[in-house]
C-alpha cells in the first residue's frame, strides 16, 4: 500500500494563506480534485485538492494554520485496487503539480509481501476472506437505533461506503465499510437496537483489510490462514488507522450544531452541500428522523431555481423549523388555495429582493366625504356605489403623473429605469380564495364615476373569480385598501416589480389645532411604501404630500 501526501500548489503568490476550512476527516475517501480545505489569502479562498483518490489517513493541517506553497496538507492511502491507470505514476503526478509523493513502503518494504508471496498471491487469497464488521466505537456503550440499512446482500462496497446508519438520541452516525468487498451475511435489520461490538454484517473482503475489532475469517482459507498478516495488512499505517478512522468519521461527518438541534447527513451530503454552497441547516430532511439525503439537496437546489417556489426565495436563508402542533392539542390541516400559494412566493420574493421604507402620512378627507355623501343619491340613480376609493384611485393617478418615478421600475438588471408612460393601478380585493389585484387601466383618464363602476365590477369579478390573467397585469402602482375592515394602518409590500404600494386605513374623526383651536377633522391614514432602490425618502415625502393635498382639496385633481 501507498501514501502520499498532498501539498498545497502554487497559490498565485500569496506567501501564506489561512485555512479556513477543513473539507475531510480522517477516514474519508477522497477522490482525485477533491477540495481536502480551504485556504483564504487577503485577496481570495481557495479549495486545496487532493491529488491523489484514496483515503485520509492523516491530516496534516487544521483550522487557523498558515500555509504557504509545499505545505503538507494531508497524507492519502491509495485506493486499495487501484491501479496505475485510476493513479497516476509518481512521476506524473508531480509534474505540473506540486505534491510530493512519500512511499511509505515499496513491495519490497512492505513485511506483508516477502518473496515467497507474490502480490498476485495476496489478492488471490483476500478475494476469499470473510470480513465480520461489528458497530465500531460510537462513543457510547448504550444502545442505539439501526435507523437505516444502506447495503443488501450481494451488494459491492468500496471501502468508506456507508453500510447503515446508526442513531442515538443525539445524533445519527454512518458506519463505513473498513474494506472494499461484497456483503455476504446481514446480522442485523433495520429497527433494531445495537451496542459497540455486536456484530452487523460479513463482507467477503476483495481487498486486504485492516481489523482492530474487525474480525478476518481466514481459517476457511487454508493457505490464508497461515498468513493472515498478509492479507489484513498490507500496510503498517493502515493496521493502526482503520479501526480508529471509522469512530473519527462517524463523529466528525455527522454532528453538526443546527441551532439547538443538530443536521443529520452523511459525509456525501455535506460534500454535495458544500459543491452547491447549500447550508444544510437550511435543508429539510426527507430520511429516517429527518435525515438530509442526496434528494433534499436537489429538491432544496430546483427550488431555488424555481421563481415560484416559495423555497426559491429562502436560498441561504435558514428554513424556519415545522413544529407538529397535533402534539399539543387538536389540530386542522387543510389545502391551501393556488392564489393563496401565488401570493405567498411572490410576498416573500418582493420583501426578499426589495429594501422596504414605509412613510406615513393623513390625508384630511373632511370635505372629499362631504362630496361624496353628497353624490349618494346620484351614485344610486347610476347604478353604482361611490365610496372613498376611486377618490384614491384618482388622486394617486395624478400624483403619480407629478412624480414620475412612482411609477417606473428597474430594468437591465437594475442599470436602467423604465418610466412608463401609462397609468394602470392595482387595486388589492380580499377574496375567499385568496388576494387577487385587479387593474384598473388609464386611471388617469377616467371619471370619478368610471372608475366607481369599475372598482365594483372588478371587485365582484375578483370574488367570482371571473377575472382573466390580462385584468391583473400592467399596473404601475396598487392601492391596498382596508378602510371598510379596520386599522389606523400598516406597511403594505411593495407588488414588485412596481416600486410603491399605498396602503389606506380606515378614516376616524381626530381633534386638528388649526392655529386657534381643536377642529374635528375626517383623517385617513395612508402609509406608501416603496423601493428604496428607486424611490428615495425626498421622492417619497413629495409624492405622499402631494397625496395627501388631492385628497384634502379634491378641487385640485381638475388643475
Ligand atoms: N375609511 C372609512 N370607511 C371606509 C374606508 C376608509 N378608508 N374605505 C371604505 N370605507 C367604507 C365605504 O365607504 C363603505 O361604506 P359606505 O357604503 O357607507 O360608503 C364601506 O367601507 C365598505 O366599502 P367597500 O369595501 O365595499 O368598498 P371599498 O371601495 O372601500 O373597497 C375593495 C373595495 C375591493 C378594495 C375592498 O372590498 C377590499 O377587498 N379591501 C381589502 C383589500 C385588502 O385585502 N388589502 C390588503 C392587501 S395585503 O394583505
Amino acid at each position: 500500500m501507498t501514501q502520499e501526501t498532498v501539498l498545497v500548489p502554487d497559490i498565485g503568490g500569496s506567501e501564506a494563506a489561512e485555512v479556513v476550512e477543513v473539507l475531510v476527516s480522517v477516514g474519508d475517501s477522497v477522490e482525485v480534485d477533491q477540495g481536502l480545505l480551504v485556504l483564504e489569502s487577503d485577496k481570495a479562498s481557495m479549495e486545496i485538492p487532493s491529488t491523489f483518490a484514496g483515503t485520509v489517513v492523516e491530516m496534516l493541517a487544521s483550522e487557523g494554520d498558515q500555509l504557504g506553497e509545499g505545505a503538507a496538507v494531508a497524507v492519502i492511502q491509495i485506493a486499495a485496487g487501484a491501479s496505475d491507470d485510476d493513479s497516476p505514476p509518481a512521476s506524473d503526478k508531480s509534474a505540473g503539480t506540486s505534491e510530493t509523493a512519500i512511499t511509505d513502503e515499496t513491495p519490497a518494504q512492505t513485511p506483508a509481501q516477502t518473496p515467497a508471496e507474490p502480490a498476485a498471491a495476496a489478492d488471490t487469497q483476500s478475494a476469499s476472506q470473510s470480513l465480520d464488521v461489528p458497530v465500531p466505537d460510537i462513543g457510547t456503550d448504550d444502545a442505539v437505533d439501526l435507523i437505516e440499512l444502506s447495503v443488501a446482500v450481494g451488494d459491492r462496497v468500496a471501502e468508506g461506503d456507508t453500510l447503515l446508519v446508526l442513531e442515538s438520541d443525539k445524533a445519527s452516525m454512518e458506519v463505513p465499510s473498513p474494506a472494499s468487498g461484497v456483503v455476504e451475511a446481514l446480522h442485523v435489520a433495520e429497527g433494531r437496537q445495537v451496542k459497540h461490538g455486536d456484530l452487523l454484517l460479513t463482507l467477503a473482503v476483495t481487498s486486504p483489510a485492516p481489523a482492530d475489532g474487525l474480525d478476518a475469517k481466514t481459517a476457511d482459507t487454508p493457505s490464508a490462514s497461515s498468513a493472515p498478516s498478509s492479507v489484513a495488512l498490507a500496510s503498517p499505517v493502515a493496521a493502526a488507522k482503520p479501526a480508529a478512522a471509522p469512530t473519527a468519521n462517524v463523529v466528525a461527518d455527522t454532528i453538526t450544531e443546527k441551532g439547538e438541534d443538530q443536521v443529520y447527513a452523511g459525509p456525501a451530503v455535506r460534500m454535495l452541500a458544500r459543491e452547491f454552497g447549500v447550508p444544510l441547516s437550511a435543508v429539510k430532511g426527507s430520511g429516517p428522523r429527518g435525515r438530509v439525503i442526496k434528494e433534499d439537496l436537489h429538491r432544496y437546489v430546483q427550488g431555488a431555481l424555481d421563481d415560484s417556489s416559495p423555497a426559491g426565495a429562502t436560498a441561504g436563508i435558514p428554513a424556519i423549523p415545522e413544529v407538529d402542533f397535533a402534539k399539543f392539542g387538536p389540530v386542522d390541516v387543510t389545502e391551501r388555495s393556488k392564489i393563496d400559494k401565488l401570493t405567498a412566493a411572490n410576498m416573500q420574493r418582493s420583501w426578499l429582493n426589495v429594501p422596504h421604507v414605509t412613510q406615513f402620512d393623513d390625508a384630511d378627507i373632511t370635505e372629499m366625504e362631504t362630496f361624496r355623501k353628497g353624490l349618494k343619491s346620484e351614485a344610486e340613480a347610476r347604478g353604482t356605489r361611490l365610496t372613498p376609493l376611486p377618490f384614491l384611485i384618482k388622486a394617486c393617478a395624478v400624483a403619480m403623473q407629478r412624480h414620475e418615478k412612482i411609477n417606473s421600475s428597474l430594468s437591465d438588471g437594475g442599470q436602467t429605469l423604465t418610466y412608463k408612460r401609462f397609468v394602470h393601478i392595482g387595486m388589492a380585493v380580499d377574496t375567499p380564495a385568496g388576494l387577487v389585484v385587479p387593474v384598473i387601466r388609464d386611471a388617469d383618464r377616467k371619471t370619478i364615476w368610471e372608475l366607481a363602476v369599475e372598482v365594483l365590477d372588478l371587485a365582484a369579478r375578483a370574488r367570482d373569480r371571473k377575472l382573466k390573467p390580462t385584468d391583473m397585469q400592467g399596473a404601475g402602482f396598487t392601492i391596498s385598501s382596508l378602510g371598510a375592515i379596520g386599522g389606523r394602518g400598516f406597511t403594505p409590500i411593495v407588488n414588485a416589480p412596481e416600486v410603491a404600494i399605498l396602503g389606506v386605513g380606515r378614516a376616524s374623526t381626530q381633534p386638528v389645532w388649526d392655529g386657534q383651536a381643536f377642529q374635528p377633522r375626517l383623517q385617513l391614514p395612508l402609509s406608501l411604501s416603496y423601493d428604496h432602490r428607486v424611490v428615495n425618502g425626498g421622492d417619497a415625502g413629495r409624492f405622499m404630500t402631494e397625496l395627501c393635498q388631492l385628497l384634502g382639496d379634491i378641487r385640485k385633481l381638475l388643475l
